[in-house]
């Protein structure tokens, strides 16, 4: 297995899913937090992402003061494992508050809900020793677009993290578009869009992106232009690598599973780009397929990070120079089989 100087691993928690679909309850048992975090080191992996509620279970029934002493019990098991925890993400999808969205919801009692909490996931944050906090705006959208102002929705997405970013120095805001689902239509589909909104805020030299993989395919975009997007504004501060077939509910299945060569283009995007040389991670954020037998229930982990790395190497092989020359001649047919050939491992 190919070896690598810069890249580093992690997942989430939640990654380790049991297989329920909204057609279906769970098909494996869950799997305990604490065989997860064991876990990690073993498949290859440094890190772990959290939802606020991942790292502080049932969190809206806490007091502040409980939040940030459990947190501070998390922060031990992490240093005791040699796991570093790489970002922090409110959940606003899940609540009764958050029905009709968080930040853009219709009812100020709701948006103020939405940003008490992404402040609590910021505190959190803090004591998990990340300067990190992902926004993955699931239901900053509509059902049915005349129920909301797409203009008044920028104003409070823009208010929303001018209040994080003010309460808190340091915190980077680190927004994962994703164009539908749960939402019929998303108000921040692209990174285009999240890093225009960035540009509104207080501080937007400390609002960036993630860019998902599947994500980008829903938009009918090819994620490795949208990491070379956000890699040209230095913006790419964490990315979920999965895969994706075509325009249909979000699959998040093992990266490479559905288009290789797809795959392969980012990670050459990210290797052009330098991307992990300022300590960022390569997250994937993948699910077992609700047939997956218990005894695999790391497989979609270990597989996605095992294609990352042999298409590294097909990226460090990549004839170059030969591809330079058809470029130049506009032999894009060559070019293309080129690619073809180089993928399949050559005649
Ligand atoms: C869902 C998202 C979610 C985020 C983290 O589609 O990918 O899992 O990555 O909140
Ligand atoms: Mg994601």
């Amino acid at each position: 297995m190919a070896k690598s100087n810069i890249y580093r691993f992690c997942t989430g928690p939640w990654n380790w899913s049991a297989g329920q679909d909204p057609y279906g309850p769970p098909t494996r048992t869950e799997i305990s937090f604490d065989r997860k975090l064991a876990e990690l080191k073993k498949i290859g992996f440094e890190a772990m992402m959290f939802h606020d509620d991942d790292a502080v279970p049932d969190i809206d029934g806490k007091s502040g003061a409980q939040v940030l002493k459990e947190a501070k019990e998390l922060k031990k098991r992490l240093d005791g494992e040699g796991i570093t925890a790489e970002m922090v993400a409110p959940r606003l999808w899940f609540h009764p508050n958050t029905v009709d969205g968080g930040y853009t919801s219709n009812d100020p009692k709701n948006r103020q809900y939405a940003i008490d909490r992404s402040r609590r996931s910021i505190d959190i944050a803090n004591v998990l020793g990340t300067d990190l906090l992902v926004l993955w705006l699931a239901r900053e959208g509509t059902y049915i677009r005349e129920s909301k102002s797409g203009r008044r929705s920028v104003d409070l997405l823009v208010a929303a993290l001018d209040a994080m970013l003010g309460h808190d120095k340091k915190i980077r805001l680190s927004i994962e578009p994703k164009p539908n689902e749960p939402m019929d239509v998303a108000y921040v589909p692209t990174i285009g869009h999240a890093l225009a909104v960035a540009q509104l805020t207080r501080d937007p030299k400390r609002v960036g992106c993630l860019i998902e993989s599947a994500h980008a395919i829903l938009a009918g975009l090819d994620p490795a232009d949208e990491i070379d997007f956000a890699m040209a504004f230095g913006k790419l501060w964490s990315l979920h690598l999965n895969d994706q077939n075509g325009l249909k509910f979000d699959q998040d299945k093992p990266f490479g599973s559905s288009n290789l060569r797809v795959a392969f283009n980012q990670v050459r995007a990210l290797e052009r780009n330098g991307y992990g040389q300022k300590g960022e991670y390569v997250c994937f954020d993948v699910h077992p397929f609700r047939t997956t037998q218990p005894e695999q229930w790391s497989a979609h982990l270990s597989n996605s990070r095992d294609t990352f790395l042999r298409l590294l190497e097909k990226s460090r092989s990549y004839p170059e120079k030969q591809a330079e020359r058809l470029i130049a001649d506009r032999n894009y047919q060559d070019l293309d089989q080129l690619v073809i050939e180089h993928l399949l491992g050559g005649k």
